[in-house]
This record gives C-alpha cells, sequence and structure tokens, in this order.
C-alpha cells in the first residue's frame, strides 16, 4: 500500500464556513498578522489575540466537516497506518469527520497551553487574558497556537514521514506559509508523487508533478476515488 502524506491548509475547511486568511475578505484582511498571529502581538495587546481566538474557537465548535475532510477520513480507513494528515489548521474538522492520524503543525483552538511550565489543557471556548495554569498555577495561559516566529510543532516526525511517502498531496494551501509550504520540495526530493488539490494554483504550483483546480469538496473526494 502507498504511504501517503497530505498537507492541509484553510481552503479545505472554506466550504465549512471557516475563514481562510488571505482570500478576498480572509482573517488576514480584518486582522494584520503581526497584531494577532505573533507572541510579539500578544505581548503588547493579549486581549486582542485572546479576543481573535476565542472568536475562531467559537465559530470551529459550531463548524461540520465538508465533503473533502469526508473523503480523507474514508482514505485513512481503506488504508489504515498509510495515511497521515498534516494540518495547518486550528480547527478540528479533520477529527470531527473521523481521521485520526492527524498532526496539528500550528497548534489546535481546542487547546491551551502554559507559557511559563508548557503544561496543556483543553482550552475553555472562551479563554481570559491571565486565565491560571491548571498545573503550575501561574496566570501565563495562552492559546495552543504556532504563531508566526514560533517552530511549528511535530516536525521531526513530518520530517520522517515526508522520507518515505510515496505520495505527498497539498490541499487548500496556498504555499505562502514556512516551513509548511517547503514541505513539496523534500517529498519530491525523496521521489513522492506530489498532487496539488487547491482552488487556484498556489505560490509553489511550479513544484507538484499534478495539479487539480476547484473546490476542495469536489476535487478531493474524485482524487481519493
Ligand atoms: C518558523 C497560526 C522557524 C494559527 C499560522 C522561510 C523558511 C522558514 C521560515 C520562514 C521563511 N520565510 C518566512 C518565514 C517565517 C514564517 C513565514 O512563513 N512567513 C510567511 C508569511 C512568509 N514562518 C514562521 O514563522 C513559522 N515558524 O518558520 O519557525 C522554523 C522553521 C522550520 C523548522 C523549525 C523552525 C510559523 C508559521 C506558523 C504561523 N501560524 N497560523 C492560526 O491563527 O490559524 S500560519 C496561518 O497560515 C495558518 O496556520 C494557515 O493555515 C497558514 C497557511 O495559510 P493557508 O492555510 O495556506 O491559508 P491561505 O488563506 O493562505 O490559503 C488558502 C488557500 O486555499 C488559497 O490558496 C485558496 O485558493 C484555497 N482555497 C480557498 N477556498 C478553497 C480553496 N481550495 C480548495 N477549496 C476551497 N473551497
Amino acid at each position: 500500500m502507498p504511504k501517503i502524506v497530505i498537507l492541509t491548509g484553510a481552503g479545505i475547511s472554506a466550504e465549512s464556513g471557516l475563514g481562510t486568511f488571505r482570500d478576498e475578505g480572509g482573517l488576514w484582511a480584518r486582522h494584520r498578522i503581526e497584531d494577532v498571529a505573533t507572541p510579539e502581538g500578544f505581548a503588547s495587546n493579549p486581549q486582542l489575540v485572546v479576543d481573535f481566538y476565542n472568536a475562531r474557537r467559537a465559530q470551529a465548535a459550531e463548524a461540520s466537516p465538508n465533503a473533502a475532510h469526508a473523503a480523507l477520513a474514508r482514505l485513512e480507513a481503506e488504508m489504515p497506518g498509510d495515511v497521515l494528515i498534516v494540518t495547518q489548521n486550528v480547527d478540528a474538522l479533520h477529527e470531527k469527520a473521523g481521521s485520526q492520524n492527524v498532526l496539528h503543525m500550528h497548534g489546535a483552538l481546542t487547546s491551551a497551553l502554559c507559557a511559563a511550565c508548557e503544561h496543556r489543557w483543553n482550552a475553555p471556548l472562551a479563554m481570559t487574558v491571565g486565565e491560571a495554569c491548571p498545573s503550575c498555577e501561574r496566570p501565563t495561559a495562552r492559546p495552543d497556537i504556532v504563531w508566526f516566529g514560533e517552530i511549528p510543532y511535530h516536525m521531526e516526525e513530518i520530517e520522517a514521514r515526508l522520507s518515505e511517502a510515496d505520495i505527498f498531496a497539498a490541499i487548500g494551501t496556498s504555499g505562502n506559509v514556512y516551513p509548511a509550504a517547503g514541505f513539496v520540495q523534500a517529498a519530491a526530493a525523496y521521489g513522492a508523487l506530489t498532487v496539488e488539490l487547491n482552488l487556484e494554483p498556489s505560490l509553489v504550483v511550479s513544484q507538484f508533478d499534478e495539479t487539480y483546480s476547484g473546490l476542495a469538496s469536489e476535487t478531493v473526494p474524485k482524487w481519493v476515488g
């Protein structure tokens, strides 16, 4: 059975009603990245950042997976152990669709992190500034999100799985953000077949062997077969 690594981005959740980042009216259109997705932004205005993620957490909690998430869950069920989803998304739509092998390289809205002792716990729907860590009791709770300038999670495992991949697919991502946008180059160097499924060509489309343009809810079920 081929080993498949699938990178997903905000575009796979767009048809579930969750905003993307760089499309018209996307999340970054309403907020400067520096203000809401950097440690400096959190340090200078924690309330703005906590409110930003509380709003997204509430929206994500209400969102349902779409046919693209469902198709990937079916693929994993048909090939147990051979499919890994590496998502840049912080929503839980892959898990809601039934996927079990999911790595959140940019963190997760459902998780809170203690900036002092690195304890993690299930985030309340609405976090507050200066919330106490349930472990060390210091007022150092923050969203468990990888901000710009911070090191993405699971990088060693991701790199190991890319080196073994027979197929690497990128779904719903613009190829703006590294190191995720560099995964296609790594997978190709290891000999994987590389496939992009996106509404429009990404910034790294030229590095893919195959590309399928269109809505993820249509292209992904067709690709999965
Ligand atoms: C790091 C937080 C060091 C959570 C996010 C070169 C090398 C290394 C680093 C850098 C580099 N150059 C610059 C950097 C630094 C920086 C970076 O990449 N900056 C960019 C802006 C230039 N990277 C970092 O800081 C990263 N850390 O590099 O540490 C390091 C490196 C390697 C190893 C060890 C240490 C940390 C980056 C993480 C930042 N956090 N999010 C949150 O708020 O959500 S990034 C943010 O962008 C989200 O996570 C999001 O998922 C991600 C990527 O965006 P996309 O998912 O692609 O979303 P976007 O809107 O851009 O695109 C949507 C796409 O979907 C579009 O193409 C659209 O056409 C398509 N689409 C829309 N609708 C549909 C659709 N497709 C199909 N169907 C549809 N219906």
